[in-house]
């Protein structure tokens, strides 16, 4: 084609695509972030309310800080997270030191892999303390070179002490220490670093934490475990172990014995598990199950960082098998019964046991969230890809969850992105009221982590009752790398501490 239309068209086509460069670098470079930066600075303020109140916390990249104060933003004395603390003067009551190192490990199973170490161990020691008592870690990095730090996983600390670089602490660089100080609550939990978190926690920088209750009260009203057995799962090297041990490993219980089997999901994605006798569910994510009924040939999913406690009774002649794929741990001493492959039934907990009162009514929530997981393409920190995004907006410009304290919050969890996340919030635990519609009617099912698949919606809620700035995030550690982070930041409390910095300050 020749003459004045094909010219035309010719630069048009060219102006055109001139255009397409321009906003494509454009959008490439409002992506990148700065080398550092206050976590309060970034997102868009999320005030929770309906559309059209007086003070829309859509804002675009207002900083947080500079919230006009209304009735949805009310005034507090500002403090800082590490304000936020157990109390000080408490002497502790249970005094664990750390030592973190990064190199060959050898594990329990006897392999040697790359990863890190806590006192010279991969899973680090199991933390032990009963309910109530004030727990004191005293964690020396040695040669961890990016730094790290220790998250309680589902404990419900005083922010100060939650362990996420660049927001309530700087990361613990090379020969540097740092001492965590919290208050034991009774359940099943597991400590990991927060500092580059997604390769330290695939290395092996965690370990379990299991706190017994206060008095002899059983979960659910029935009688007291007689044993106690961690089940911290973990892929080292491609392979899945229990404990550490890759195929089938035994623990000793006597025959007839009640055991408490506490299964602790470290990897990125849901695990299934499954028991070849009669169990009961007894606690999910450090929390009792109301009158928890007996199931049989079925298995549950225990979510990626989820936790959950199964009772068995060992038979009196035989053994229990725990199972978890091709890798197994078996409870007794007697015959042991042969693998099995998964049952097709699962544990639903939406339905699972009986109801029981909340200590608070969802249904007076002060704010309702929408946390809703998209994916697109784009640019994360400059970086071309297919990125997640939160709320139709891509890190950094992800919601700022803004609570005041005593407020009742509901949020409701869409996964619209293709893949299955685990969702955890930091420092509360929430109770989950329905799954695609359909109302929970078993027990009260409280979680700190959420297995939303793809297509799913969940409505959980919660009480703002533990002051701070809080990740609310997907524990598939990649994922939460690749901009699927948010949090929930209480009016009035600022962070001193940056991402990036000195400390290199990198919580994903
Ligand atoms: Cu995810």
């Amino acid at each position: 084609m020749t003459g004045p239309l094909a010219r035309f068209l010719r630069w048009g086509a060219l102006g055109l695509a001139g255009v397409l460069v321009l906003v494509v670098t454009a959008a490439w470079f409002s992506s990148r972030l700065p080398d550092r930066y206050n976590v309060m600075s970034m997102g868009t303020m999320d005030l929770g309310l309906p559309a059209g109140s007086p003070v829309d916390g859509h804002n675009g990249h207002g900083s947080v800080g500079a919230l006009a104060p209304g009735a949805a933003a009310p005034t507090a004395p500002d403090r800082t997270v590490s304000s936020l603390t157990a109390d000080p003067s408490r002497p502790a009551e249970v005094v664990v030191d750390l030592v973190a190192t990064q190199g060959q490990v050898r594990l329990p199973d006897g392999r040697n892999v790359e990863g890190f170490a806590l006192n010279g161990q991969t899973p680090g020691p199991t933390i032990t303390a009963t309910e109530g008592q004030l727990v004191e870690v005293r964690v020396r990095n040695e040669d961890v070179t990016e730094g790290m730090t220790l998250h309680w996983h589902g404990v419900d600390v005083p922010n100060s002490q939650d362990g996420v670089a660049g927001v309530t602490q700087d990361a613990i660089l090379p020969s540097g220490h740092h001492v965590y100080r919290f208050v034991a609550q009774a359940g099943t939990y597991w400590y990991h670093s927060h500092q580059v978190s997604d390769p330290q926690v695939r290395g092996g920088l965690l370990g379990a934490f299991v706190v017994a209750p206060r008095a002899n009260v059983p979960p659910g009203g029935g009688q007291q475990s007689a044993a106690d057995v961690v089940v911290l799962a973990h892929t080292y090297a491609g392979k899945r172990t229990l404990n550490g041990r890759a195929g089938e490993s035994r623990v000793a219980a006597a025959p007839g014995s009640r055991v408490r089997l506490r299964v602790i999901n470290t990897d990125p994605g849901p695990m299934p598990v499954w028991v070849s006798t009669a169990y009961t569910v007894v606690a999910v994510d450090g929390r009792d199950m109301h009158e928890p009924g007996v199931v049989k040939d079925r298995s549950i999913l225990v979510t990626a960082g989820g936790r959950a406690d199964l009772e068995v009774t060992v038979p009196q002649a035989g053994a229990v098998r725990l199972q978890v794929a091709g890798t197994s741990l078996v409870v007794g001493d007697g015959p042991v019964p042969a693998p099995a492959s998964a049952p097709t039934d699962e544990v639903d907990l939406l339905s699972y046991g009986t109801p029981a009162a909340l200590g608070f009514d969802p249904a007076a929530a002060t704010r309702a969230f929408d946390y809703v997981i998209g994916r697109r393409l784009g640019f994360l920190d400059g970086r071309p890809g297919m990125w997640w995004t939160i709320n139709g907006a891509m890190s950094p410009d992800v919601p700022m969850f803004m609570v005041a304290e005593g407020d009742v919050v509901r949020m409701r969890v869409v996964n619209d992105s293709g893949e299955v996340h685990p969702m955890h919030l930091h420092g509360h635990h929430a109770v989950v009221l329905s799954r695609n519609g359909i109302r929970a009617s078993g027990s009260p099912w409280w979680i700190d982590s959420l297995n939303v698949e793809d297509g799913e919606a969940y409505d959980i809620a919660f009480v703002a009752d533990n002051p701070g700035i809080w990740m609310d995030h997907c524990h598939n550690l990649r994922h939460a790398r690749e901009g699927l982070v948010a949090h929930l930041a209480y009016f009035g409390v600022t962070s001193p501490f940056v991402i990036g910095g000195t400390a290199q300050n990198t919580p994903e």
